[in-house]
């Protein structure tokens, strides 16, 4: 694959449904609801919306888990509705990506109900889930699931335990079954023929198993192995994503992408390689892991900020290392991450909008594929949730039992003060679209409380504010539309930055255009020397006037000019 790929120059803007357009007051996001909100997303420029799980679900985890892979979500919608939404995108330019959630079913999904009902040989539905007999008296190993908890269950008509690296609602599918793997083709393909345009496959680094599913490490204190880090990127994954290939993404011109835990540059040249084998590219984890607990017992759960030096040696490391080998996701947060300018950049009202700015074009100026999570392109901001009784995500009320009430490893206030800096629930607050009850999401109350400061930050305000971070993104999406250089410039550190705490530049460079990109991670002001051509455009920042050598507050400038010549002349 020399050429470069539609998705290469694409932008991607995730919709999470269940918070996006509620259309029929039940408090709900629904598929009207993104079919009225279209032109919306269409004025922000974007190429491709990526929609998380609709499909019929016990609504345990958000849709990820699935009872039937062919049908809507009735509280979403029905086909129809899946269907005319599609079409209205296609007619507006925008593709769909899907969301396929094949590490795992619902427990109420036709092959589990069938699996469950008998370990006899005949039943060859056993197999497609992960059976095994206890070993003395007690679950077949020591992993933990990540939402708290053994990930096994005992099924007690059988005697056997079931896997399930999520929660228990969610058993893990058998992909080593080949009759599993050829039914999830079959699958991907009826979705193909309706006309989707991708998919974005949920922890798809864990679907191949260790043999023998041996025991894993236990940090600390914890109660239980960690198994993501020995299921990552199993025995057979890359046979197992070759055949997908072979079978599926092959027929079709698609935008994929793996959310791959536990997977470092090296995988993911394997994952994302540039023949176009396995998958387009992948989601990394590094650079959203760089802040958790010093205590590894508590994981994610802290409230530490990365410092500059360590989240910038790790987008340097992605940039360089797949550089024409394999192809970069560019992301700040989406529905499992905490709010982007929250978590990297400032939420005060007086830094919030120009903190926005500084990490949206620090992260659209590099080599990848950016997703904009719904919101983000708003400066939306963390919860700020005060009553555990305002979660619903049940990573997060899972983990205030497990940590706070059965461990004891922390206090309740502490656990309050982590909720608030990580929870999902953070970024999966209603949409805030203009200053009416309920920020315009319902007319009833949401399913999930709206942040309080929609007042503050909404859409409509934004679209009437030719300054807002709104058309701030949208000028960054054209950008990359226009300018070869950000799809396909190689990406360099500015001389000297590797230890700078305060500042970070880098340059992309091609053989005709160069971009520098400067940006000040701090509250105040900073002088740093850099000389730029004379000729050279400033081509966006995120203040109205331009003090040269001064970085004020978050201040973010991109200068493009003409490559400086490599030919020698005599
Ligand atoms: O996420 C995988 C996953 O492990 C993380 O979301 C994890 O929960 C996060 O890093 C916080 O600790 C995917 C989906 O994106 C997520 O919404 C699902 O809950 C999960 O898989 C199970 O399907
Ligand atoms: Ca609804």
């Amino acid at each position: 694959m020399n050429k470069k790929m539609w998705w290469q120059n694409a932008v991607v803007y995730q919709v999470y449904p269940k918070s996006f357009q509620d259309s029929n007051d039940d408090g709900i996001g629904d598929l009207r609801g993104i079919i009225n909100r279209l032109d919306y997303i269409e004025k922000l420029g974007v190429d491709v919306i990526w929609l998380n799980p609709v499909y019929k679900t016990s609504n345990i985890d958000g849709g990820y888990d699935i009872s039937d892979y062919k049908s809507i979500n009735p509280t979403f919608g029905d086909m129809h509705d899946f269907e005319e939404l599609l079409g209205k995108a296609h007619e507006r330019g925008l593709k769909i990506m899907m969301d396929l959630v094949v590490n795992h079913s619902s427990f109420e999904h036709e092959w589990f109900q069938k699996s469950i009902s008998s370990k006899s040989t005949d039943n060859k539905y056993r197999d497609y889930y992960i059976w095994r007999d206890p070993v003395n008296d007690h679950e077949p190993n020591n992993w933990g699931s990540f939402f708290s908890g053994p990930a096994w269950t005992l099924d007690k008509s059988s005697g056997q335990y079931y896997l399930h690296l999520f929660a228990k609602e969610q058993p893990d599918l058998n992909w080593d079954n080949p009759e599993l793997r050829h039914s999830i083709f079959d699958m991907m393909n009826w979705w193909a023929t309706k006309g989707i345009d991708g998919f974005r496959m949920d922890v798809i680094s864990l679907i191949s198993k260790p043999i023998g599913l041996p025991d894993g490490r236990i940090h600390g204190s914890e109660l239980y192995g960690d198994a993501a880090e020995i299921v990552a990127n199993g025995p057979h994954i890359h046979d197992y994503l070759t055949e997908m290939n072979k079978h599926v993404l092959k027929k079709h011109d698609w935008i994929t992408v793996g959310e791959t835990i536990g997977v470092d540059t090296k995988e993911a040249e394997k994952y994302a390689n540039l023949d176009g084998t396995e998958l387009n590219m992948v989601f990394q984890f590094e650079h959203v892991s760089l802040d958790g607990n010093d205590n590894p017992a508590l994981g994610k759960w802290s409230d530490n900020h990365v410092s500059l030096k360590k989240l910038r040696d790790n987008l340097t490391k992605w940039q360089k290392s797949l550089y024409g080998k394999a192809w970069n996701s560019l992301y700040w947060n989406n529905h499992d991450q905490p709010r982007a300018i929250s978590r990297f950049g400032n939420d005060s009202e007086e830094y919030r909008e120009v903190s926005g700015k500084m990490l949206a074009a620090l992260l659209h100026f590099m080599q990848g594929t950016p997703y904009i999570y719904q919101g983000e392109e708003l400066g939306m901001t963390n919860a700020g949730f005060q009553e555990l009784s305002q979660y619903k995500d049940l990573e997060s009320i899972n983990a205030y039992e497990e940590l706070v009430e059965k461990e004891k490893l922390i206090t309740s206030q502490d656990m309050m003060t982590y909720l608030r800096a990580r929870s999902r629930d953070n970024s999966r607050t209603p949409m805030q679209w203009n200053r009416d009850i309920y920020a315009g999401f319902s007319h009833v109350k949401p399913w999930l409380s709206v942040n309080p400061n929609y007042q503050a930050i909404n859409a409509e305000d934004e679209l009437s504010d030719p300054n807002s971070l709104f058309y701030f993104y949208q000028k960054l999406i054209k950008l990359r539309h226009t300018l070869p250089v950000i799809t396909d410039g190689d990406f360099n550190l500015f001389k000297e930055n590797e230890e700078d705490k305060e500042v970070f530049a880098y340059t992309r460079k091609n053989k005709n255009e160069t971009l520098f990109v400067i940006a000040n991670f701090t509250s105040h002001s900073v002088t740093r020397q850099y000389d730029v051509p004379s000729e050279s455009k400033l081509i966006i920042q995120n203040y109205p006037t331009n003090d040269n050598q001064v970085l004020k507050p978050y201040e973010v400038k991109v200068y493009l000019y003409t490559s400086p010549s490599t030919t020698l002349h005599l």
